[in-house]
């Protein structure tokens, strides 16, 4: 090794190794998740810790999608019990509230320990990219990974052109717009897909029908949190995460019945 390459020099070199050779593993990948919400880092544990490679793909530069914002500002989210056991899987703590049958956590821990729970079950969180259409085969139809660009060449507004991941399963959590399904209801017509968009706020009802109606959207690909209110025209539920946290756990379990099968 040459004595003489300075700082400067080793620190590009060393950022760029490391980057190329993940970025060569991501190329081809069991999971592509797009969306570092709560619904989309959910999913993202419980895949990579069966031992898939799984890559959640965010826009922007931190995790956490609709979390941080609490309930219009304040700094808390709530939840009711059905998801206590998710948030003890994460090591999240929470309190129950004084006089609600609900309990009551701070958004910036709910944030960090989704995180760190899904990079340490060994998914991978990229900041910068945006996911901005799908890659599909025919007969049969399937989604069969995502083409992506950095958020600041989309920004931009100048005309590069993307890259390709390959994936066997792609999950939509990509919130209140629902913007993978969107794209692939508009250029892949054969699928019938339609974003009905969410509908006003119904939280009690909200909280069920979201859950239920994640899944499976076609083969290769899932939909999960508030993307599903998009796409089935469900009601909204403003800032209690159960239901995006066990629809996150779901999409997962969708995920890993279906590539289970596939296997065999
Ligand atoms: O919106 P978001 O938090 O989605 P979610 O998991 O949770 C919704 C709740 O936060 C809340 C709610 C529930 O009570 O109503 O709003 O359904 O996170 C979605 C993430 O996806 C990123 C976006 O920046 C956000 O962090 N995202 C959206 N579109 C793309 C994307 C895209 N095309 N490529 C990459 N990232």
């Amino acid at each position: 090794m040459p004595l003489d390459r300075s700082l400067e020099e080793r620190i590009s070199r060393a950022i760029i190794r490391g980057a190329m050779s993940d970025w060569l593993k991501l190329s081809n990948v069991d999971v592509v998740i797009v969306g570092a919400g709560p619904s989309g880092m959910t999913a993202a544990k419980y895949i990579a810790e069966k031992e898939l490679s799984t890559v959640v793909f965010e826009r922007r530069l931190s995790f956490g999608g609709g979390i941080g914002g609490g309930g219009m500002l304040f700094h808390k989210i709530v939840v009711d019990e059905s998801s206590i056991p998710i948030l003890r899987d994460f090591n999240v703590r929470f309190d129950r509230d004084a006089e609600e049958d609900l309990y009551v956590l701070d958004a910036s821990e709910l944030m960090a320990k989704l995180a760190a729970g899904a990079i340490d079950a060994g998914a991978r969180i990229i900041f910068g990219v945006n996911v901005e259409d799908v890659i599909y085969r025919e007969n049969p139809l399937r989604i069969d990974g995502v083409v992506i660009q950095w958020s600041a060449v989309a920004l931009s507004g100048l005309h590069v052109d993307p890259l390709f991941v390959k994936s066997r399963a792609v999950i939509d959590a990509t919130g209140h717009d629902a913007e993978v399904l969107r794209i692939v209801a508009k250029k892949l017509p054969e699928t019938q897909l339609s974003i009905h968009g969410e509908r006003s706020a119904y939280s009690e009802v909200s909280e069920k029908v979201v859950v239920e109606r994640t899944g499976r959207v076609l083969p290769g690909l899932y939909v999960a949190g508030m993307s599903t209110a998009a796409l089935y025209g469900l009601p909204r539920m403003g800032p209690i995460f159960s239901s995006m946290l066990l629809s996150g756990k779901k999409a997962a379990e969708a995920i890993l019945r279906d590539l289970k099968q596939n296997l065999e």
